[in-house]
């Protein structure tokens, strides 16, 4: 879990600044006012010899106390308000547009309509969970819910704001350096909300045109037409819930599959089961039936019978462009 107050970012930074100055004030606020309890309370109390002093109202200690922290909660109001106003200007000077969609439980993100995310069917990037943006400038993420309420959480890069089912909220992320930023959904979401990560990674101008045409690459892997039917039934049954595949599908539950076919152990472990086809049709088929008390469960069609083997084959054939 990162250090919530470790801005990497010029909004981050500016919410941390007053966020300090406003601890810092309530320091010595505490101090003076139980340091005064304690004198008051050691020098004027009542002891054999000594009678307690009584005092009925000091103007000047009153006027004080009226307005030293009247002007202290007036300041703190100005500086918020400005810090607002730099929080919600999502839109000037960013340099693109993201989209986030929160979904129990695992961040979507699209990527912008713009030439450089095309993809072979027409479509743009999209990831699941992991978003690269390029340092030093503002990307504005535009947040929405297909469920329940999310709150999308990247205290070093920009702050925090709710994802809500049928309305539209946007923020703005930036970050001064390139590096591996972390935040998670802040808003509790159910039972795999602990899971429900954010990972952003900064990039100078080099390696994000790198980065960014590697991504495009491998996206159009899958909408090759030998592989799309195999990938969408891997998006379409549950496989996508359970299993990561950067670029495609944030689930959890199981290991992750991006690089299953570069995999040197064994499927789940199974001695005597590496991965290749043949094993991979027998997992997919009946992984329990490999692996006893495996939390792979066996599909069924539709119809409720045993998937048939070209349909295990599509998912299979799928699998092995994850390299
Ligand atoms: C309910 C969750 C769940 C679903 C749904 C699911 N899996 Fe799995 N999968 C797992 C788990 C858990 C493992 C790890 C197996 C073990 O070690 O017991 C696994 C392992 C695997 C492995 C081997 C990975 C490795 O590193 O050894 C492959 C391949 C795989 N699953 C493919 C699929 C495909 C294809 C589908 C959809 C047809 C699918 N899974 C659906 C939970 C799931
Ligand atoms: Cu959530």
């Amino acid at each position: 879990m990162p250090w919530p107050v470790d801005p990497q970012g010029p909004l981050a930074r500016s919410i941390a600044d007053l966020y300090w100055l406003m601890f810092g004030a309530a320091v010595i606020v505490l101090a003076i006012v139980v340091g005064a309890l304690v004198v008051a309370g050691i020098r004027f109390r009542e002891r054999p010899g000594h009678q307690a002093r009584q005092y009925h109202g000091n103007n000047v200690l009153e006027l004080i106390w009226t307005v030293v922290p009247t002007l202290m909660v007036i300041s703190f109001s100005v500086l918020s308000f400005q810090r607002l106003a730099l929080v919600n200007d999502v839109d000037s000077g960013a340099a693109m547009t993201v989209q986030a969609e929160g979904k129990q439980w695992v961040w979507n993100f699209q990527y912008p309509s713009d030439p450089k995310f095309k993809l072979s069917d027409g479509t743009y990037l999209k990831a699941a969970e992991e978003l690269h943006i390029p340092a030093g400038q503002k990307v504005k993420i535009e947040l929405s819910s297909v469920d329940v309420i999310h709150a999308f959480y990247l205290p070093s890069l920009g702050g925090q704001k709710d994802a809500v089912p049928g309305r539209a909220t946007a923020m703005w992320i930036q970050a001064d350096r390139p590096g591996t930023y972390n935040g998670q959904c802040a808003e509790f979401c159910g039972t795999g909300h602990a899971d429900m990560l954010i990972t952003v990674v900064a990039q100078n101008p080099a390696d994000y045109a790198a980065w960014q045409a590697a991504a495009v690459k491998q996206a159009n892997l899958f909408n090759d037409p030998a592989v799309a039917q195999g990938k969408q039934l891997f998006t379409s049954l549950a496989c996508a819930g359970c299993h990561t595949v950067q670029g495609l599908t944030g689930g959890k539950v199981g290991p992750e599959l991006t690089h299953i076919m570069s995999q040197k152990t064994p499927i789940g472990g199974v001695a005597g089961l590496d991965v290749n086809e043949a094993n991979l049709i027998k997992w997919v088929s009946n992984a329990p039936s490999n692996k006893p008390g495996t939390l792979m469960p066996v599909f069924s069609n539709k119809a409720g019978g045993p998937l048939d083997d070209a349909t295990i084959l599509a998912i299979v054939k799928f699998l092995e462009t994850l390299k």
